[in-house]
């Protein structure tokens, strides 16, 4: 750690790259683990385009359990060590979240990249306007569904009309998310190029580095040379790559690191 801290003290544009890792203890399950699973489903079973077509009510379902979720949970210390970074004036600290939650920006983060949408975010099918939204439940139809139980009793399909709808042009809205099989906005993934080619330091909390291209980021930053620190309750598949690796909760292990 105290090689780390003499790195850090030194580093003027540091990115912190979060994955779901970084809201485990704020109560929000991870993608991997038990969490990963919303009744008989997988995450990515639902977070597909293909799965919205084929069943836009199930999957409005799970999105709105997530949404209803997220209302109750709050930013932990890991959140807040990263906010309270940026607070100092003194360096560019930019977070690269993978995170649809929220959570960054609830701890007081100003400089977020979601580089896979927002669930408070829905997008039109038809118009393509994207649009901030905490509505709860976000339509009528949505209230008290979602249950997350394997064996929740499957009730009736919503019919498409009574799902959330565009104001501007009453098409078919969806969450703003990046899906499994769709691409990034380029405009995010430019945004989060230049902060990782401009960084001198990364910090990587919370994520399996499995799901591309995010997978890739630190260890592009780690082969420019560029002191990586990986912080996570296990190895991963990129933690070979990296300068640091501190073992444990981030809610104890970031706030140790940045104080
Ligand atoms: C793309 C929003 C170009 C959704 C997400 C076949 C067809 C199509 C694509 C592919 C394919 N095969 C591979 C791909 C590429 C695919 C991919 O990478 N798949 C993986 C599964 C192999 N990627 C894509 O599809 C991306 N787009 O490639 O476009 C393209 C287009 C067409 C065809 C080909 C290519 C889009 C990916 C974005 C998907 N959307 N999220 C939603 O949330 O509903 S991804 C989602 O899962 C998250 O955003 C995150 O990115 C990922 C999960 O990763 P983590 O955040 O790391 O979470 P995880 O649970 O895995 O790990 C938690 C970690 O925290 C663990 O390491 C754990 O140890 C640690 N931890 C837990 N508790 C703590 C902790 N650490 C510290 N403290 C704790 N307390
Ligand atoms: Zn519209």
């Amino acid at each position: 750690m105290s090689a780390f801290k003499e790195i850090f003290k030194a580093a003027k544009r540091i990115v912190i790259l979060s994955g779901a890792g970084i809201s485990a203890e704020s109560g929000i399950p991870t993608f991997r683990g038990s969490g990963g699973f919303w009744r008989t489903y997988r995450s990515q079973d639902l977070a597909s385009y293909g799965a919205f077509r084929r069943d836009p009510s199930l999957v409005w379902e799970f999105y709105h359990y997530r949404r209803e979720l997220v209302f109750t949970k709050k930013p932990n210390a890991a959140h807040q060590a990263v906010a309270s970074l940026e607070a100092q004036c003194n360096r560019q600290v930019t977070v690269i979240t993978q995170n649809v939650d929220g959570l960054h920006q609830s701890a007081g983060s100003k400089n977020v990249i979601e580089l896979h949408g927002s669930l408070f975010k829905t997008r039109c099918l038809s118009c393509g306007e994207i649009k901030e939204n905490k509505d709860s439940p976000i339509c009528p139809a949505l209230e008290g569904r979602g249950a997350p139980e394997a064996d929740a009793p499957s009730r009736d399909c919503i019919p498409e009309a009574l799902l959330p709808r565009c104001k501007k042009c009453s098409g078919l809205l969806r969450p703003h998310i990046v899906w499994f099989g769709e691409n990034l906005e380029t405009s995010v993934l430019a945004q989060a190029g230049e902060a990782l080619d401009e960084c001198d330091l990364c910090l990587v909390i919370g994520t399996s580095s499995v799901v591309y291209p995010a997978a890739m980021f630190a260890p592009q930053v780690a082969e420019r040379g560029v002191p990586v620190a990986e912080f996570n309750m296990e190895p991963t598949p990129a933690t070979h790559q990296f300068m640091f690796h501190f073992e444990g909760p981030c809610g104890t292990t970031v706030p140790e690191a940045l104080k």
